[in-house]
């Protein structure tokens, strides 16, 4: 089923999303509704919190083939490298509007898979990048927040402007 993606300001993209305690057919549901929400959008990764369930759950696929689907419960960083690289974003929660964020280039992560097993992925370039992006979801950040305040602010007058323009004034 695919999920409405909620978008900034939302209060729910602001919340700090709560552990799963078990992963059930209730979490397995919701990863497989949000793997068909984030190949329809299309995007290359989503997290809970996007379509308004505040649960530390992302699903991510950055293959060309769209074949290498990530479901991840629980996902914790425990490890960055010290290298960093700068490359745009942009985010399915404040479309239309895109930055260049600095991230370490490569990250590993510990979380529980769909049958609820602890796994570990050390992932470099544009999946380190994507994990990061939606870890971040899971405390409430988003990447504009990682911008200089300046560009930050330029940012969200931008979409709030683009917001304006999409949604039609009440009569
Ligand atoms: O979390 C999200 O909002 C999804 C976001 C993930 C992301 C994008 C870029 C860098 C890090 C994380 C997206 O998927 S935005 C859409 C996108 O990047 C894309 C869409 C179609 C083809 C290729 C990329
Ligand atoms: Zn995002």
């Amino acid at each position: 089923m695919i999920l409405r993606i909620r978008t900034y300001p939302d209060p729910v993209l602001r919340r700090r999303a709560a552990p799963v305690e078990r992963v059930d057919e209730r979490i397995r549901r919701l990863l497989d509704d949000m793997l068909e929400t984030m190949y329809a959008a299309p995007g290359i990764g989503l997290a809970a919190p996007q379509v308004g369930e505040s649960v530390r759950v992302i699903v991510a696929d950055v293959s060309e083939e769209k074949n290498a689907p990530l479901r991840m419960v629980n996902p914790e960083i425990t490890w960055r490298s010290e290298t960093t690289a700068v490359a745009e974003e942009g985010c399915l929660s404040l479309p239309e509007i895109y930055g260049e964020v600095e991230r370490p280039e490569a990250v590993e992560v510990r979380y529980l898979d769909e049958t609820g097993a602890e796994r570990t992925l050390r992932a470099e370039g544009l999946l380190a990048r994507c994990l990061q992006h939606e870890i971040d979801h899971l405390d409430g950040v988003l990447f504009v927040d990682h911008l200089s305040p300046v560009r930050r602010s330029v940012l969200l007058r931008r979409y709030e402007k683009l917001r304006r323009q999409r949604t039609p004034a009440k009569v």
